[in-house]
């Protein structure tokens, strides 16, 4: 046999109506560089998307648009596999089972749910956020992933995979590759433009402080031009002293692949104008070609769907043998008639 190659995976909510500057450098391109090297299995969460208050009109159109955005960005629908979880009902079917294997009070200490309880009170709170953490396990669980590259957020939720892995391979013998976490650069953590002291997110306080892909690009390039800066006049990275000039230059390495030093190289006397003046119209070049195929893919929804059905083929050949896998050693008794 030859060596496999190691499979990572990864997924993004489908709760905003386009990605941000931030999700793409923190997160699509990580995975695009990954695509290559590795057995890469991305997907969009979208039975993840309703645990929080959600528009069913919004969230299907959302879906195809995050996917859209994703293959625009560069995941290769050939390459890794790519698909909608709801697509694949065995994420569903595994997690039920996980959480019969998960103590409540385990569940309970989830930080990620106990803050979204704090802020919206325990009767919002539902059983599929309460949940959530066992259908994301499924999800790594199913494909056997060995890594997972996710945000610093998520490692508590790696840790419980980890544990009701190795729990369930000790109880009902050898099944589960136990999974890695890949917690993502920090140097690809983009703040907000207007309080960069806060991180871009889709939440923000002011829309301003957020660079959406799907807009226009003028849009961009204005939102950089008035983004706060620091007091001083120096071009330098230094994320305490100056966390609005760091944060661009941040954003301007990673657009062009120039290293911090040799932009502070570059600016070294010049001030933050010129700085701004230029990355938005880096920011422009970017945003331009990304949005154009965005479009061009949404343009054809049919064979967008087309796409993420035979992603969603791709990804069953796999879920299913891990199922019936599963169910099989925890004893659920096998339908006579063939297939399930
Ligand atoms: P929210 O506004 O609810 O915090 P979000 O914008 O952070 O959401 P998520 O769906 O939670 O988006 O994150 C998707 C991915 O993007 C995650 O892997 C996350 O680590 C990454 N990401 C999100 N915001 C940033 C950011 N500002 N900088 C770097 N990476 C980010
Ligand atoms: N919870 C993750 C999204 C997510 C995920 C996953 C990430 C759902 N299932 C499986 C990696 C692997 C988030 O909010 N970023």
């Amino acid at each position: 046999m030859t060596a496999a190659r190691q499979r990572i995976l990864s997924g993004v909510k489908p709760t905003a109506d386009s990605l941000h500057l931030g999700n793409y450098i923190g997160a699509v391109r990580q995975w695009v560089a990954m695509q290559d090297q590795y057995e890469a299995v991305f997907f969009i969460p979208d039975l993840h998307a309703i645990t929080v208050d959600f528009d069913p009109a919004a969230l299907a159109t959302r879906t195809r648009t995050v996917a859209a955005q994703y293959i625009a960005a560069g995941v290769d629908p050939e390459k890794a596999i790519f698909f909608v979880q709801s697509h694949v009902p065995e994420h569903a079917e595994l997690a039920w089972v996980l959480n019969c294997l998960t103590g409540f009070g385990e569940a309970s200490r989830m930080t990620q749910f106990k803050d979204k309880t704090a802020k919206s009170g325990s009767d919002a709170a539902t059983l599929g956020l309460f949940a959530y953490p066992t259908l994301m396990a499924a999800d790594i669980l199913l494909y056997q992933a060995d890594l997972v590259p996710v945000g610093e957020d998520q490692r508590q939720h790696l840790e419980l995979t980890r544990t009701l892995a190795n729990r369930f391979n000790t109880r009902f013998g050898e099944t589960f590759t136990v999974p890695e976490a890949t917690i993502l650069k920090e140097t690809a953590k983009i703040y907000d433009l207007q309080n960069p002291a806060a991180k871009m997110s889709k939440t923000g306080e002011s829309p301003n402080g957020a660079i959406q892909l799907l807009e226009d690009p003028k849009i961009a390039a204005k939102r950089i031009k008035s983004a706060v800066t620091d007091d001083g006049t120096e071009i330098r990275f230094d994320a305490e002293a100056k966390p609005g000039v760091s944060n661009l230059l941040t954003i301007y390495s990673s657009l062009t692949g120039r290293s911090i030093a040799e932009l502070e190289e570059a600016y070294a006397g010049k001030m933050y104008g010129h700085l701004k003046v230029d990355l938005a119209e880096v920011m422009v070049d970017f945003v331009t070609p990304l949005r154009a195929r965005t479009a061009e893919l949404l343009d054809d929804p049919a064979e967008l769907d087309r796409l993420l059905a035979h992603g969603a083929q791709r990804a069953r050949a796999i879920a299913s043998v891990t199922l019936q896998d599963v169910y099989n050693k925890v004893g659920l008794l096998a339908p006579a008639t063939a297939g399930r």
